[in-house]
């Protein structure tokens, strides 16, 4: 009878708070050696925190189990986010060259700000006041290229230099670089600051070296050496990021990073996908710990995208490809939160930035709340961790561009973006870059994790502080991939454990 009263008290102070108990959690109460009405209060004051759940007003036999045998310190494991940077609303696109001027306007603006944050930058002159002073030296003007016109291969002619600043006057300027031409022994470099474009000669094996790594179009400062022979680079350096300690998230949660689902393509591989989402709602302690999921573009294979493409596909329908990938996220567990940005093969504008997925055609996708949908590239912060997550279009004109950089080490060409404070300098490549009043491709802030994938072979790094990961793909290799030689590493997801920043590689690939 004792218990019958028990269990009345419980029952009416759940209905008092809009709660019902369903009957199987209601016979688990009874029997329970426990003070029961306590057991249910505790377990609404734990659930009315929880105000979006789909069963708020539910008692469940997994909440009782969940409190009586709490897993972990799930609970502790904070879920902490906030939308840092997203081009979409940001989308103000002016036309042609205009907008490319004031696009490259931009870049040198927000770059030479984050020079000025160097100590070595107190000396940069302006190009047009060193060449009031060394007029003679520097009158013959090199022919550079228009801001936002592609290099143009025919070779400049030389420039000739007098003899008379001989005398080692060394000055520093710095500003977008323009060209980068090998001459003999030579590299010349091309720099403008929007006071002026300058010319000068790289000879040394270092510098030489140190300008093979550099992107054009991307920020440069140099240290210059007026000589006999011309203007000589004694120094030429990246914005770069400095060397930092990187924030950690307070409790143990885990981040996992994906990219390049493809899914509608025949390559999709669409049950290790499925093991991993199964993984993720599984009991398994990793899986318990993971928080945030964020999916790095791709997310289908879209059409006309590649020659031939339709031939490769299952689903020639972007909405439905579309509705697809909102079935399968929809059984990401609701604890996790989920934030996607799109890829070159994603609906929507091709040209970077990209804004988040039209609603329309997205097949529901804004319907999952527990979902962010964010443009290319966007900035977040989990639990104090700043996740830059950009697709990685422009790593194929790096990987073209810089000596030593192939397919199979992605991370070293992320390098490359980290060092030029730029997702996507080179302009007139493969890249397709749109004309923004403002250049949000600009690295302004030093993320303590870059998340790229596009390449689809995964690859971890560390650079200054900062981790880099290459998320891979859910494709396997596709025709075209094998005919440019690309070998893909599917059915990887990347987690991140954002208390220490430490990666850690779990492979679904299905061996048959
Ligand atoms: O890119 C998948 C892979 O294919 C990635 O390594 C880049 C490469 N790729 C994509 N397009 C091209 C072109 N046009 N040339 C050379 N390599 C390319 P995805 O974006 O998934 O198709
Ligand atoms: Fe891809
Ligand atoms: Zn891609």
């Amino acid at each position: 009878l004792a218990l019958q009263n028990e269990m009345f008290s419980a029952l009416s102070y759940a209905t008092s708070k809009g709660f019902r108990i369903h009957p199987d959690a209601f016979a688990l109460l009874s029997g329970l050696d426990k003070d029961v009405l306590n057991v249910v209060k505790e377990i609404i004051l734990l659930k009315g925190r929880h105000e979006n759940a789909p069963d708020g007003s539910l008692i469940l036999v997994d909440d009782i189990k969940n409190f009586i045998q709490p897993r972990h310190d799930e609970v502790a494991i904070e879920q902490k986010s906030r939308i840092l940077l997203d081009p979409t609303p940001k989308i103000n696109t002016a036309e042609g060259a205009e907008g490319y001027a004031a696009l490259f306007r931009s870049r040198f603006e927000k770059s030479m700000r984050i020079f000025s944050q160097r100590p070595d930058s107190k000396r940069i002159t302006k190009i047009s006041s060193v060449k009031q002073r060394s007029s003679s030296a520097l009158e013959s003007k090199p022919q550079s290229r228009k801001k936002g016109q592609p290099a143009d291969q025919e070779s400049s002619r030389e420039d000739k230099y007098d003899n008379e600043n001989a005398g080692a006057a060394t000055f520093v300027v710095a500003g977008l670089l323009m060209s980068k031409r090998s001459k003999k022994a030579a590299v010349e470099l091309v720099i403008d600051d929007y006071s002026g474009t300058l010319s000068a000669l790289a000879v040394s094996e270092e510098v030489k070296n140190y300008a093979s790594t550099l992107a054009l179009d991307q920020a440069i400062m140099m240290e210059l050496e007026s000589t006999s022979a011309g203007l000589l680079v004694r120094k030429v350096v990246s914005p770069d990021i400095p060397d930092h300690i990187s924030n950690r998230s307070k409790s143990e949660a885990y981040a996992v990073l994906i990219s390049d689902l493809h899914i509608g393509s025949r390559h999709f591989m669409e049950a290790e996908f499925k093991s991993f989402l199964g993984w993720l709602s599984s009991e398994d302690e990793l899986a318990q710990r993971v928080r945030f999921l964020c999916i790095g573009g791709d997310l289908v294979d879209g059409t006309g995208i590649f020659p031939e493409q339709d031939k490769e596909l299952v689903e020639i329908d972007v909405s439905r490809q579309m509705a697809r990938v909102t079935q399968l996220l929809a059984t990401v567990p609701k604890h996790i939160k989920i934030f996607a940005i799109p890829g070159n093969h994603d609906p929507g504008r091709r040209a970077l930035p990209q804004p988040a997925f039209p609603v329309q055609g997205s097949g529901g996708l804004y319907s999952l709340d527990n979902c962010t949908v964010l443009g290319n590239p966007a900035f977040v912060e989990l639990n104090g961790v700043k996740i830059l997550m950009y697709h990685g279009q422009s790593l194929d004109d790096i990987i073209a561009a810089v000596p030593g950089l192939s397919y199979s080490n992605p991370a070293e060409a992320m390098k490359v973006l980290l060092r030029a404070r730029h997702l996507s300098p080179i302009y007139g490549g493969r890249t397709p870059i749109a004309p923004e009043q403002e250049d949000m491709m600009v690295i302004t802030e030093v993320p303590d994790i870059l998340h790229s994938g596009h390449v689809h072979v995964v690859d971890v790094a560390s650079y200054k502080g900062t981790l880099i990961v290459n998320s891979g793909a859910w494709q396997s290799q596709t025709k075209f991939q094998q005919t440019m030689g690309i070998t893909p590493t599917p059915g990887i997801a990347i987690l991140v454990n954002l208390s220490t920043l430490e990666p850690i590689g779990r492979d679904f690939k299905l061996t048959q």
